[in-house]
């Protein structure tokens, strides 16, 4: 608890341009917890780094990342809004963590397999270790509350696991973090396969839809979005592309499933796909207005950057003195 309000954390990688699936199944839904929870959402370069990046686009991406936040309704003055490298604590008790996690543990993880299978020429350490990295982003702020992507879960089963050894060990150190899952949106599927996650590394851009596309590109890649055989707009078992379209109107209409399907009833997908695009579209735009307004104001962004570094490293210092303590390292 930190001022008597529970911990939300989250984070997002400055690896790409941001896409509609970290939209609808994350950043979309931070700005719900800033009354109630004291809030910490972090630009986590660090994690980038995993996979090899061109360093003028990690700084620029990671301002942009800083910017959408803020574009998608997280005010600086109600969350603390910072870059990982600005607060080592993360590197300290990363580190720490990677004498408390197995390899075996690191070794089953699906994210890990699945970026060493796509970039087999770099399997570095940090990339194996990600997790551990990841589970002290959470740690070091006692969260109560984790917004992720379904993708993210079983990284998070790690942190608990590895909040709830500790504890074990050295006794009540850590809170044990639960994550949080919107209830649509969560698992939005690239438009070219419908059966794989969108990422905002793929390759194939017409896959995917990137927040900060132009509504002329959003209508276009929609229109071409892959579906199936059949005519009707229904959600269905086998019917993934459908499905996915589906779940993305209704997260941008706040429609449900039962009134998108009266809506289409005896039209066909191509209505569907520019209602779809539309929505979308007209759904982003204030953000990119708003983001457009921000990164023309770098001044301002390192003032928000400052703010929050500082703040994140107050909350996060005290976790990790106790840490030291606990594991016998000595101080001066
Ligand atoms: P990369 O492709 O580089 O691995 P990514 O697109 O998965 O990146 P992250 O920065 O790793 O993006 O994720 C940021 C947040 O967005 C996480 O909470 C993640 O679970 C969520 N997220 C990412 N992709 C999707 C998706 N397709 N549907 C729903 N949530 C997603
Ligand atoms: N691994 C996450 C990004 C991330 C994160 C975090 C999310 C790094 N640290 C802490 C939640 C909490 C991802 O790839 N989406």
């Amino acid at each position: 608890m930190i001022d008597d309000k529970k911990v939300v954390f989250s984070g997002v990688q400055p690896s790409g341009n941001l896409t509609i699936g970290n939209y609808l199944g994350a950043i979309r839904n931070f700005s719900e917890f800033s009354d109630l929870y004291k809030c910490f959402y972090c630009v986590v370069d660090m994690h980038a780094i995993t996979v090899r990046q061109v360093p003028a686009e990690l700084r620029r991406r990671t301002y942009e990342t800083l910017a959408l936040y803020i574009a998608c309704g997280l005010d600086p003055k109600k969350n603390t809004l910072y870059v990982q490298s600005h607060v080592p604590a993360h590197a300290e008790l990363g580190w720490i963590l990677n004498c408390y996690t197995m390899f075996g543990e690191l070794s089953r993880m699906t994210q890990f397999k699945d970026k060493s299978a796509k970039h087999a020429d770099n399997v570095n350490a940090g990339l194996f270790t990600y997790p551990t990295l990841m589970a002290a982003d959470i740690l070091l702020y006692q969260t109560d509350l984790v917004p992720v992507g379904v993708d993210q879960k079983q990284h998070l089963e790690l942190a608990r696991d590895i909040a709830t050894r500790f504890n074990g060990v050295y006794g009540d150190t850590f809170v044990v973090p639960e994550p949080y899952m919107a209830k649509s949106g969560a698992k939005i599927a690239s438009l070219a396969e419908p059966t794989k996650k969108m990422s905002k590394s793929d390759e194939n851009t017409n896959a995917v839809v990137y927040i900060l596309d132009s509504k002329d590109d959003i209508l276009r890649k929609f229109k071409r979005a892959v579906t199936d055989s059949d005519t009707r707009v229904v959600f269905a078992e086998g019917k993934d592309g459908i499905n996915n379209l589906m779940t993305i109107y209704s997260c941008f209409t706040g429609k449900t499933f039962d009134e998108i399907e009266r809506e289409f009833d005896g039209k066909g997908y191509g209505d569907f796909k520019l209602a779809v695009g539309e929505a979308c579209a007209d759904g982003l735009a204030p953000v990119r207005e708003e983001f457009a307004r921000l990164m023309a104001d770098k001044a301002y962004l390192e003032e928000v950057m400052k703010n929050g570094a500082a703040e994140a490293s107050y909350y996060a210092r005290k976790t990790l003195s106790k840490v030291k303590r606990k594991i016998g390292y000595t101080s001066l």
